[in-house]
């Protein structure tokens, strides 16, 4: 059948799973949490990657369904993170639909009701097509951020409008997409793109987040600008739970 049928009925065989990518504090070098990925772990063994995916998902409204399935996920996986690390901040990321209903407000209330997690370890990640009904989008983002969460603006500076709508939305944290972040160091013209983006966060008070940091330049260049937060390859790539731990207990 075609990858939305097969995803169908997948959802409902539970053949998905999550890895764990560090965030590290570039002040300290210290790990303060980590950004959950989900995976899709096929009967013959494969494992497909979210890139193939979401798209899938998004376009055969199977998106809230996936997204259901991760939360469940962190339900039953966090709790044993938290016991040695309370602190922990874990990133979710959101389909394009997931704030446009309450849904996700009476799960994550649930969540926190009858679990060890508590809002303040978790920051949901939405990309800018998350916000395409604004006023729906941020009266969802109210309510979250009303229970004590985090809340992202995922790839930022991938989509349009960015600038209007932020100064407008209430949110905590951009993530800076790793395109800008690659072009650190480089002399492509827009290699300037990124140190407007970090202006624009830092002016109206932002956390930021470096996705997709390779290089201790890049690193150096963040640091030295006021980005206090970063992942990639550089810290550690995605890995399971259970590693996350190990990584946790050196870093
Ligand atoms: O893990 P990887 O770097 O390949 O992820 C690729 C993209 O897939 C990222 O942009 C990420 O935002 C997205 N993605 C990863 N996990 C999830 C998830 O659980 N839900 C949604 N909606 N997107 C995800
Ligand atoms: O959803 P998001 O845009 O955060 O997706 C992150 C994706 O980028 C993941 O699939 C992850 O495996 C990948 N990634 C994370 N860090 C690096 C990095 O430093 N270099 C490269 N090439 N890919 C990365
Ligand atoms: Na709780
Ligand atoms: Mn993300």
């Amino acid at each position: 059948g075609s990858l939305a049928s097969i995803l169908r009925s997948s959802l409902k065989r539970e053949e998905f799973f999550l890895v764990y990518q560090p965030v590290i504090d570039l002040r300290t070098g210290k790990c303060i949490g980590a950004e959950a990925l989900v995976r899709w772990r096929r009967e013959d063994g494969s494992v497909l990657m979210p890139d193939v995916f979401i798209p899938v998902a998004e376009s055969s409204r199977q998106i809230a369904t996936l997204t259901a399935t991760v939360i469940d996920l962190v339900e039953r996986e966090l709790p044993r993170l938290l016991a040695a690390y309370p602190d922990l901040l874990i990133g979710v990321n959101l389909g394009a639909v997931d704030l446009q209903n309450k849904l996700i407000v009476d799960r994550l209330a649930l969540l926190f009701s009858r679990t060890a997690i508590q809002p303040h370890n978790l920051m949901l990640e939405a990309t800018e097509r998350a916000l395409i009904d604004f006023d729906l989008s941020s009266s969802v983002i109210r309510d979250l951020r009303a229970m004590g969460l985090m809340m992202a603006i995922d790839d930022f500076g991938t989509g349009y409008s960015s600038l209007s709508y932020l100064t407008q939305l209430a949110v905590d944290c951009l993530k800076i997409d790793k395109s800008f972040v690659d072009t650190i160091g480089s002399e492509a013209a827009t290699s300037k793109v990124v140190y407007y983006i970090i202006e624009m966060g830092k002016s109206l008070d932002l956390k930021m987040v470096a996705e997709g940091v390779e290089t201790e330049a890049q690193a150096t260049f963040l640091l030295e600008n006021g980005v206090h937060y970063a992942q990639g390859f550089l810290y550690g790539r995605p890995m399971t739970g259970a590693d996350l731990e190990d990584y946790l207990a050196r870093h």
